[in-house]
């Protein structure tokens, strides 16, 4: 089926459900609404109800310590020693992860699998002396444990000698090809739309540009994976299903739309967060995030696992806002989840099951302002049965809904459902609750405009005898199929630690009653500890630990941990001079902006240091003006280090070099190329590590 006969069966289906609704009509009950455009394929629909799955970047770059290998990196560097999918499967299962997608061919172009297309694969490695098939071994697990199976297949290859040319687009093709054809039923196939352009590609060492939208043939490609998969989801490339959400941090819009355009879809993500109610295609967003900062396994980020507190937020902020969240596993050198990772990501199923634990409007008395006839009664929203919804008449598309509760409960969250098959529509509602006879709003933590698919709305905790949902602006008549309560436990979140540049160390918890201890000794805080009542001085080299701490629950928030180096007073003077100030006030969202035709920045430090590395923080802002791909670094005017700062365009999170010492008092950093040849680079922040 071509994509536009896809798109007609979308205006077909609802219209069918449309004349069975006149057999409805005949026996007294009301029509249900008419769809309003775009709605979602049936596909689409079993998409949505995923909610949650994994990624797993595995490959060359694990073994080589890069987030993107150049093309050049011999495949026998691959040698997982208990390379173990089952291990994997197990631990995602345990995170309530519905499937899990594969890099089976990252941007180095090296293949998982033993493809006919290309001798840069896993049988030229040492695993199982090169009878080895990860993307077999993986689909085999998820088979054996029920998890759907997805893959990743980058388009980009900087390996092959043909890219650029029609010849490797052949090879892409087969390479599709094999994949669909011999690993079972796939649920996702992603394409990835980065592309540096430089690579190795079969020893030429070059740059080369291709036109992305027409190079690949992601139209065929469709046809071909629609062909043998016809429920897969197609991620990226020109007709893609579902879509990116626009940033690699996890989270979409709070007003969040499953419409947005396709045509043209690559590069064009500005407002993909938040989708677009005045587009003309159905493509759900989502959101994938990695578990560390990284994609692919670095030793040096063990201590950067996400905490709890972050991963529930995002959870929150994903799925509670209408899209899927698709978390990143980086697996190790050893070929496991490593245990802190597995741990971690069970901790927070567990935290977001016991969020949901008990539905207050579960058996709650449920009147709407109005409804369109029995069938569509407001009941239907507390019945458990997704297909059954609440409706209002042609033309009505404000109401309320009115929950009383068994029994008078504290509460702080509300999930809500739209039935989809017909249509995003709600644009706006606002929640009150009634405890003793008094009706007032809830105080909620984003704003409460679409819903979709699913919203979560997170709200200060009340008494409640009533609450009340009014539905304050729609597309069309309201379709609410589901409408959940609940009172999640608080979760401690731990303070943020920052140091500006007055050299005072700033300590935030994410919680207003919560009280602060900290540390300088590397040591845990306790509440026995010193109590950060104001910003600390602290100009010198140090450890900051801190924890937040509620006393009316007795509990604690997980450790922060602020590793400082020399403070900013030891950085005199900076060419240009007024990069001085921005660069070193411990925040990333205050930029300096570098020259077009000289991106470079010079610090000279109070005194000679040995120098044993530079940390570079992206522009954090949501529009950065540019980062730095490629670098040059000199001490005293001698280049101690060059090279690539992977993936920095799309996931823009802080940089760190390391090298061997070198003494020196004035250090040079010098932007070789600009991520995606904008003709503008800034500096969020920038510091030396001293030995
Ligand atoms: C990006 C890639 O460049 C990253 O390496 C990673 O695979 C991520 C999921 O997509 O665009």
């Amino acid at each position: 089926m071509n994509v536009n006969t896809e798109r007609m069966k979308n205006i077909w289906q609802p219209l069918a459900g449309g004349l069975l609704a006149l057999a409805f009509t005949a026996c007294g009950e009301s029509n249900p609404p008419a769809p309003v455009m775009p709605v979602p394929t049936p596909e689409q629909v079993e998409w949505h109800k995923m909610e949650t799955y994994a990624f797993i970047h595995f490959g060359l770059n694990t073994f080589n310590d890069m987030e993107w290998g150049y093309g050049d990196t011999p495949a026998s560097t691959f040698n997982p020693t208990r390379l173990d999918c089952e291990q994997w499967v197990q631990t995602l299962k345990a995170a309530g992860m519905k499937g899990v997608i594969l890099t089976t061919k990252h941007h180095d172009g090296f293949c998982l699998w033993p493809t006919k297309t290309t001798e840069y694969s896993i049988k030229n490695s040492p695993y199982k002396d090169g009878k080895g098939d990860m993307v077999r071994e993986l689909s085999d697990a998820c088979h054996k444990y029920g998890l759907k199976f997805g893959v990743y297949l980058s388009p980009w290859d900087r390996n092959n000698p043909d890219y650029a040319t029609p010849a490797y687009v052949e090879d892409y093709h087969a390479q599709i090809n094999e994949l669909i054809t011999n690993y079972g039923p796939l649920f996702e196939f992603w394409f990835d739309g980065a592309n540096g352009g430089d690579g190795w590609y079969g020893g030429a060492d070059e740059k080369r540009s291709i036109e992305a939208k027409t190079y690949y043939n992601y139209e065929r490609a469709r046809e071909e994976i629609k062909a043998k998969h016809p429920s897969a989801m197609i991620f990226g490339g020109t007709v893609p299903d579902i879509r990116w959400i626009g940033n690699e941090d996890g989270w979409a819009g709070a007003t969040q739309w499953s419409i947005y355009d396709s045509e043209p879809a690559i590069g064009d993500y500005k407002n993909s967060a938040y989708g677009d109610e005045n587009q003309k295609h159905w493509l759900g967003g989502e959101c994938d995030v990695s578990i560390r900062p990284g994609w692919f396994y670095h030793e040096s980020e063990d201590h950067q696992v996400k905490s709890l507190a972050k991963l529930v937020d995002l959870y929150y902020r994903s799925v509670g806002h209408n899209a899927n969240f698709l978390l990143n596993f980086p697996v190790a050198l050893d070929g496991r989840i490593p245990a802190q990772d597995s741990a971690r990501a069970v901790e927070w199923y567990q935290t977001i099951q016991g969020d949901f634990k008990t539905n207050l409007l579960k058996g709650a008395y449920v009147e709407s302002s109005s409804r369109r006839g029995r069938t569509f009664s407001a009941s239907n929203v507390t019945d458990g049965n997704w297909d059954t919804y609440w409706a209002t008449e042609d033309g009505v598309v404000t109401g309320s809904l009115t929950f009383t509760l068994p029994t008078a409960s504290d509460v702080n969250r509300l999930v809500l459902q739209e039935y989809i098959p017909l249509g995003q529509r709600v644009r706006s509602f606002n929640i009150e609750y009634e405890n003793e006879g008094v009706w007032n709003p809830v105080q909620p933590v984003d704003s409460t405009t679409t819903v979709g698919y699913k919203r979560i709305v997170r709200f200060q905790t009340v008494h409640a005898e009533k609450l009340r949902v009014n539905f304050t602006d729609a597309r069309g008549p309201l379709c609410i199929n589901n409408a959940e309560a609940y009172l999640a436990p608080a979760l401690m979140t731990e303070p943020v630690i920052t140091r500006n540049g007055k050299d005072e160390v700033i300590i935030q918890a994410g919680d207003s009653n919560a009280e602060v201890y900290y540390t300088t000794d590397g040591s845990e805080p306790t509440k026995q500890s010193t109590r950060y009542e104001a910003p600390l001085p602290f100009a010198q080299k140090g450890t900051i630990c801190a924890i937040a701490y509620d006393a009316t629950m007795d509990k604690y928030s997980p450790v922060s941990t602020l590793q400082l180096d020399i403070p900013a007073s030891a950085y005199r003077s900076t060419t240009p001079a007024e990069a001085r100030d921005l660069v070193v006030d411990g925040n990333g969202f205050t930029p300096y902006v570098l020259a077009k035709g000289r991106p470079e920045l010079s610090v000279t430090l109070d005194k000679s240091y040995r120098i044993a590395g530079f940390r570079y923080v992206p522009d954090q802002r949501r529009y950065p003006t540019g980062h730095i791909s490629n670098y040059q670094f000199y001490v005293d005017g001698r280049l101690v280090s060059s090279g690539e700062f992977s993936n920095i365009k799309a996931n823009p999170i802080e940089q760190t070099i390391r090298f061997a010492p070198v003494e020196g008092k004035t250090v040079r950093l010098v932007c070789t190329r600009a991520a995606g040849d904008v003709p503008q680079v800034s500096i969020g922040e920038f510091s030396v590590i001293t030995e």
